[in-house]
């Protein structure tokens, strides 16, 4: 079956799709969740809410099998390190990281170490780590320190390291802009994404100019990232020593990718901004309750950014403009109780009662 004919009912992952643009031989055996080819949701109604003029979609990767992105870069990232005979791979993480490695790890049969700063990993990410079996360690300190010891533990010792340090998930994780095209029919006038360790934004501004380069569209999209304001390096220009943001996927003071995310908006004449906490949760909480999408707090911080940019000249009425849902809403549940700011109404269990506190 060739690629061009492929369903969405036969979907095999975005290696099998995607392997002409992809580091994979023959002889490269494909780890798969069957990841990708999630849905580019239109969002009308949070466009109409904050008055805005233009069209948006959203990429909704909290519908990945991990439920974030990041399945596209350990897809390939897992694969290659079996072509190499690996058999320990190890990450820093936030929690998603550790949640796509601990699931691709389990699936190849390797042994998985995941390092995460102690006390700030989303509920639904430190579940997903233990119940896919990876050793799981945390330490007294930020995420930054995390990835530094995951370094010197990959020259120290026989483990492949999956951060996108690793080139290859840069790789795997073009492959949602890939999606964005083929979804559009062609690439939109700008995207919007958060930015942490910067590796996303990198990925994506790469796979947008590779398919330009391919004629598989005849545009590329100014790249707009944001950082929360708490933790904004690339905006304020020096490592942060002690990031501090609710948004804890992105709570990160010296990415790693920092280069690729400043490449990627001077040459696609965008910008890397920073919004506040204030600002994210806001957005979190009104796209959920406008178009329905449930993303984690860190998937609302470009959403925050289209909402300070509306009365800019930034936009100009009419754009195509995508967005990335990095996460799913369910990593994180302990925010959404907090964000809702409700507990349910507790009444008798009689109907009266019922219809008394609805109050229709
Ligand atoms: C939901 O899991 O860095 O700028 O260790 O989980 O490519 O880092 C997560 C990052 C955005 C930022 N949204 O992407 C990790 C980690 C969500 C994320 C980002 C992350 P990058």
């Amino acid at each position: 079956m060739s690629a061009s004919t492929e369903t969405s009912a036969h979907w095999q992952g975005v290696i099998r799709h995607y392997a002409d643009y992809l580091p994979v031989t023959d002889a490269t055996p494909i780890v798969s969740l069957c990841e990708g080819n999630t849905p580019l949701v239109p969002a009308q109604n949070f466009v109409e809410a904050i008055g805005g003029k233009f069209k948006l979609y959203l990429k909704y990767e909290g519908l990945n099998p991990t439920a974030s992105f990041k399945d596209r870069g350990m897809t390939l990232a897992i694969s290659k390190a079996c072509e190499k005979g690996a058999e320990v791979v190890a990450c820093a993480s936030t929690g998603n990281t550790s949640a796509s490695a601990a699931a691709y790890a389990a699936k190849a049969n390797l042994k998985c170490i995941v390092i995460l700063p102690h006390g700030n990993i989303a509920m639904g990410k430190l579940s997903q780590s233990l119940i896919y079996g990876a050793e799981t360690i945390a330490i007294n300190g930020n995420f930054d320190d995390a990835l530094r010891i995951v370094r010197e533990l990959g020259a120290t010792v026989r483990v492949e390291v999956v951060n996108s340090i690793n080139l290859v998930r840069i790789e795997g994780q073009k492959t949602a802009a890939f999606e964005i095209c083929d979804q559009l029919g062609q690439a939109p006038d700008f995207h919007f994404l958060p930015v942490g360790n910067a590796g996303n934004i990198t990925a994506y501004w790469r796979g947008f100019k590779e398919f330009f380069d391919r004629q598989r569209t005849d545009r590329k999209p100014r790249m707009c990232g944001f950082q929360a304001a708490g933790a904004a390096p690339l905006v304020d220009g020096h490592p942060v020593e002690n990031p501090k943001t609710a948004a804890t996927a992105i709570r990160i003071g010296n990415p790693a990718s920092w280069s690729g995310a400043i490449q990627a908006a001077r040459e696609s004449k965008g910008l890397i901004g920073k919004v506040t906490d204030e600002e994210i949760l806001h957005a979190y909480k009104t796209i959920a309750q406008t178009d329905g999408i449930f993303a984690e707090p860190a998937s609302a911080a470009p959403l925050a950014g289209l909402i300070k940019n509306i009365h800019t000249r930034l936009i100009p009425e009419g754009s195509v403009i995508t967005a990335t849902m990095t996460g799913h809403g369910l990593k994180d549940p302990d925010r959404a109780l907090l964000t809702a700011g409700k507990e349910p109404t507790l009444v008798d269990p009689d109907t009266a009662s019922v219809i008394k506190a609805i109050g229709i």
